[in-house]
């Protein structure tokens, strides 16, 4: 024989069960009475309430509570479920022979097709994938960075600053400076990721944009070796037949520093001749003293780019908000 404790228990989980096979107010009353109606399960399992040691009153009392309520929320249930489909059939609304609702299936994200694509070539070559926090500090993003105090960067009309002095990062260069001041060279890493400026949003300028980032740190690493690995990654992305060109640039954080632009005729786009993509260079000695490598020693470069666009370029899109308004219409497209 249960405990007074499992039936009441077993009321609760049956009654849900009992109520979903009701198909009618005829069957929904039987099951009803069966539960709470005079010589029901509930109130015979009441009964027994008066005979427990006043210890396990309100312990019992808690649980006859509780089946009650399941009772009640199980009969509610399957009374509105009844009456939800008792009002289709009479306004004509169910029709059996019609097909059933196709559930749509979901797919991945254009930028996220275009970010696994991205990481999938330079992973052949030999790079890892690195991951570290959005919001982030000012030595992470800026000091360790050669970015000083005055730089215009830092403003506040450029960077999202949260009310406890930590700030949304505005670049995946972050996460390098973390796996450096963690281990030591060579480090071969690519960082992709989400950043965030504080920018007013127009056909080319979202606030929250995504991003990766290159770093490889070793002994002689050389302007050679940075030109040689944008080459293969834009081949290897574009087609064999894409040039890529450096032009002198600055970035506070490489010297030297270069822009990088592919051969835009050359893919069949129309317009320019060379298309601006992505910035690079080589790492400057003062990254390295900020995470205490010996500056000396080693040498490295670092490259970043924006996902969105690359996705636009790839796919011929011409406003950025497309990515981040969520319309079916608009993500159906990629796969
Ligand atoms: C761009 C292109 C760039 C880097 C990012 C980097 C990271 C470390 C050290 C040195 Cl840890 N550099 N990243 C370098 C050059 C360009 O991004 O257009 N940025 C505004």
């Amino acid at each position: 024989m249960p405990s007074l404790e499992e039936q009441f228990i077993a009321l609760k989980s049956q009654a849900p069960v009992d109520f979903s096979g009701a198909v009618d107010e005829e069957s929904m009353e039987a099951v009803r009475v069966k539960y709470v109606g005079r010589k029901g399960l509930l109130p015979e399992l009441m009964k027994q309430l008066g005979v427990v040691p006043a210890a396990d009153k309100p312990k019992m009392g808690r649980l006859a509570n509780e089946a009650k309520q399941a009772i009640q929320a199980a009969f509610d249930q399957r009374k509105a479920e009844i009456e939800h489909a008792g009002a289709e059939s009479a306004a004509g609304l169910f029709d059996a022979t019609l097909p059933g609702r196709r559930r749509r299936i979901g797919r991945l994200h254009p930028l996220t097709l275009t970010m696994e694509r991205v990481v999938e070539i330079f992973r052949k070559i030999g790079f890892t994938v690195a991951e570290g926090p959005e919001i982030e500090d000012d030595w992470h993003c800026f000091d360790a960075l050669n970015t000083p105090a005055d730089h215009p960067a830092r403003d506040l009309q450029d960077t999202l600053y949260l009310k406890n002095g930590k700030l949304l990062r505005t670049q995946t260069s972050t996460v390098q400076i973390r796996i450096m001041e963690k281990f030591r060279p060579p480090i071969r890493i690519v960082a992709p990721g989400r950043v965030f400026r504080r920018d007013e949003v127009d056909a080319t300028h979202s606030a929250c944009f995504s991003q990766i980032e290159g770093l490889y740190v070793a002994e002689n690493v050389s302007v050679a070796d940075l030109k040689g690995t944008v080459d293969f990654f834009f081949k290897e992305l574009l087609g064999p037949g894409v040039r890529t060109r450096f032009r002198p640039h600055f970035f506070p954080y490489t010297e030297p520093s270069f822009e990088i632009d592919f051969s835009a005729e050359s893919l069949g786009i129309k317009g320019k001749e060379w298309l601006e993509i992505a910035g690079c260079g080589m790492v400057d000695p003062n990254v390295f003293k900020a995470v205490g490598y010996d500056a000396e020693k080693y040498t490295g470069f670092a490259f970043g780019f924006g996902i969105e666009r690359i996705a636009m370029i790839l796919h011929g899109i011409d406003d950025i908000r497309l990515f981040y308004q969520n319309d079916p219409r608009f993500l159906e497209q990629f796969c």
